[in-house]
């Protein structure tokens, strides 16, 4: 007989997932991801001033509002034909891959690793896993990885700063504008950018890589858990020329792998489905140009606020093994596709920290103090627009349709919408449902296997269902210990 075990909420990823699973014979053999939170991001939207786009959107979430703030100014750009300067392109890459530094900072140490690492018997280490736990790194391994937990909290507030260097703030800096950015240039920011990333790039290359493979070591068994379902997608992202609305030599390339074939990216192979989420039923599967968001709390046989977005009638994983392995990174893609696995995301995600940063370096030394920032653009009374780039946790894209100045559609397809998605209309499991299946379940007591198996994935709720209904949140209804 199966047992039901139930995490809910699921702690130490951001937003509220709970994550059900059905355990037979020590194994995971059937799953369930739920996002139980309703946002509604895409209908407060509505009626807007497109302009005001790129700062609601930022509101989705304060772990990667950057991207948000991307991938909405990107839109804008297409949708108002506005041209960029390059210090402005260099601008946004730099602000967004700031946030990366720090959002996959923060994941490995004060998301996950405490899967792995025993913190003294003193918060925030306390309360942990009950049981025996599983813990396995020697002791003064474990210690000196306990040191690195606290170091990484320095390296965060570092990488905050620069960012703050051209966006003047973080999280939600107000500096993008359709057409570019509005903060000038100077050699004096040029200077203190560089000098953060050393310091950065000492942390990522010194400490960060080497810890994920001192993990990798000790729990080797991660290789071959958590899979998923094996198809990657990658949008790409960070242009290295100008033009196209950001899609020009992408830094990090598009692309496709489905059932063992590699293939190019093509944006008009998107649809959300919404047979299993608590969304109208005529409204599934619509691509996000034509996307519509129509909440339907009570519908029967859903379970989760996410939808189910699918490529070419897939579901896809996003995020760095996703952009890693579409892009044959070697030290990823000679793993074969045992790099589909809990470890494999951990490394890919250190792995794209440290070559993103060195390449930071490449792209301050190419802004130009003196030059524009940004070029003019009007708001046009109709038009369409696609933004399309990686978030740190995957593959993300907004779309916009103006008509009359104001905005009349918009719609977000975010990483962890694809990532943590519920069934689709073909009854498909999602890739984290996907990853679940076949886990190794210890003590259903005190399910580690299948919870290190989900933060692999590094999930962010809040972006996945993208206005809290304080009426009905507002009731208490349990009281939780958060771990
Ligand atoms: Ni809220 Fe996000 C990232 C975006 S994720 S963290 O990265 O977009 O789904
Ligand atoms: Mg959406």
């Amino acid at each position: 007989m199966a047992t039901k075990v139930i995490v809910d909420p699921m702690t130490r990823i951001e937003g509220h997932l709970r994550i059900e699973v059905e355990v037979a014979n020590g194994k995971v053999v059937n799953a369930w991801s739920s996002g139980t939170l309703f946002r509604g991001i895409e209908i407060i939207m509505k009626g807007r001033d497109p302009r005001d786009a790129q700062h609601i959107t930022q509101r989705i979430c304060g772990v990667c509002p950057l991207s948000h703030g991307v991938a909405s100014v990107l839109c804008l750009d297409d949708a108002f034909q506005a041209k960029v300067p390059p210090n402005g392109r260099i601008i946004r890459n730099l602000i967004q891959a700031s946030n990366w530094l720090q959002s996959h900072i923060l994941h490995f140490y004060t998301l996950a690793a405490l899967d792995y690492v025993k913190g003294p018997d003193t918060p925030p280490f306390v309360p942990r896993y009950g049981g025996e736990g599983d813990y396995r790194l020697p002791p003064k391994v474990n210690q000196e990885m306990v040191q690195h937990y606290l170091e990484a909290l320095n390296a965060r507030r570092r990488a905050h700063e620069l960012l703050a260097v051209l966006g003047a703030k973080a999280p939600h800096p107000m500096v993008f504008v359709p057409g570019g950015a509005t903060q000038p240039v100077t050699e004096a920011d040029i200077a203190e950018c560089r000098k953060y990333l050393q310091e950065l790039i000492q942390f990522i290359d010194g400490i960060y890589v080497p810890d994920v493979k001192t993990v990798a070591e000790y729990y080797s068994d991660y290789w071959d858990i958590g899979r998923g379902c094996g198809n990657m997608l990658a949008y790409g992202g960070f242009p290295q020329a100008d033009g196209e609305a950001g899609r020009r030599d992408l830094f990090i390339r598009p692309g496709v792998y489905i059932n063992g074939q590699f293939g190019t990216f093509d944006p008009n192979r998107i649809v959300e489905d919404v047979k299993y989420s608590w969304y109208a039923n005529d409204t599934s599967g619509l691509p996000p140009a034509r996307g519509e968001t129509v909440p339907q709390p009570r519908k029967a046989g859903a379970y989760s606020w996410i939808k189910a977005p699918r490529y070419q009638g897939h579901p896809m994983e996003v995020g760095p093994l996703a952009r890693s392995w579409v892009n044959k990174v070697p030290e990823i893609y000679s793993l074969g596709e045992k790099a589909f696995s809990v470890l494999g995301r951990h490394y890919s995600r250190a792995l794209e920290c440290s070559r993103v940063a060195h390449a930071m370096l490449e792209w301050v030394g190419q802004l130009k103090p003196g030059e524009p920032v940004y070029y003019p653009a009007q708001v046009p009374s109709e038009g369409h627009g696609m933004g399309l780039t990686e978030a740190s946790r995957g593959a993300l894209g907004h779309w916009i349709e103006i008509k009359n100045h104001l905005v009349a559609n918009y719609q977000a397809v975010v990483p962890t919408t694809w990532n943590a998605s519920p069934r689709d209309d073909r009854g498909q499991l999602g890739p984290i449902e996907q990853a679940l299946m076949g886990t190794p379940v210890k003590d259903p007591r005190n399910p580690i296997e299948p919870v290190r198996v989900v933060r692999s994935f590094d999930p962010c709720l809040a972006c996945a269902i993208h206005l809290l209904d304080l009426r009905k949140h507002s009731r208490r209804t349990a009281r939780f210990r958060v771990l």
